[in-house]
């Protein structure tokens, strides 16, 4: 199997984003067993600019160009507590400050010939449910925002959608990192390495996930 998994680059004034620290940290390969069958996968990792449009059209290149089985988008939702794996992309961008280029695009859609919005392809509840097993704060979020990271759920699903691409796709939040609240009372976060424990646990069951889709057209 293949995966694509992305982070994105620092923005809105942080000099670090955890999501693209913790897909570094990644291994460039994961294997789970699955009833008693040996799944291995090999890691693709993408550094993504937090660029409207850009962002995603470098990701969807590389979507074509590798053609993944699982594609996880990971970008950071600071305020968060927990990891929160996104239901949703929605058709639809507000930016409350400048992406890394300076676009503020306000209250558009994204794509014309889009649906409203396309439900992401990954277990997210099976992920949220191998967090807390983990022992790791997380639930299922609904709203991946109105900024690049929804622009980036969004435009994934669209394509796939539209290219009939076979790769179950979507994205996951990942709240600040310690170093990034140091003197900030009571702001959340998380460290790093706990990031890291967590994307290899959802990447285990979208692995699963994966397999189980294959089986059941093959039958
Ligand atoms: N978070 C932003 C964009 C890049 C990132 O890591 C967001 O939630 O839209």
């Amino acid at each position: 199997m293949k995966i694509v998994v992305t982070g994105f680059q620092p923005f809105g004034g942080e000099t670090m984003n955890p999501a693209l620290e913790a897909v570094k940290r990644l291994p460039d390969q994961l294997t789970v067993d699955s009833d008693g069958k040996k799944l291995q996968a090999d890691l693709i990792k993408v550094e993504v600019p937090v660029v409207f449009y850009e962002g995603p059209a470098l990701v969807l290149d590389t979507v074509r160009r590798q053609r993944p089985d699982i594609v996880l988008c990971v970008g950071q939702a600071g305020g968060r507590k927990g990891i929160t794996p996104e239901f949703v992309g929605i058709n639809y961008m507000d930016a409350r400050i400048a992406d890394n280029k300076g676009n503020t695009p306000q209250d558009q859609p994204i794509r014309e010939d889009g649906d409203k919005a396309y439900f992401a392809t990954l277990p997210v509840k099976q992920m949220a449910a191998a967090l807390k097993e983990d022992g790791i704060e997380g639930s299922v979020s609904y709203s991946a925002g109105t900024f690049v990271c929804n622009d980036l759920l969004y435009e994934l699903l669209y394509t796939l959608d539209k290219e009939q691409i076979p790769a179950i796709g979507g994205f996951v939040h990942v709240p600040f990192a310690d170093q990034q609240t140091e003197g900030k009372e009571g702001v959340p976060s998380m460290p790093i390495d706990t990031m890291v424990r967590g994307l290899m646990d959802m990447l285990k069951v979208c692995m699963i996930r994966r397999a189980d889709r294959t089986e059941s057209v093959k039958e």
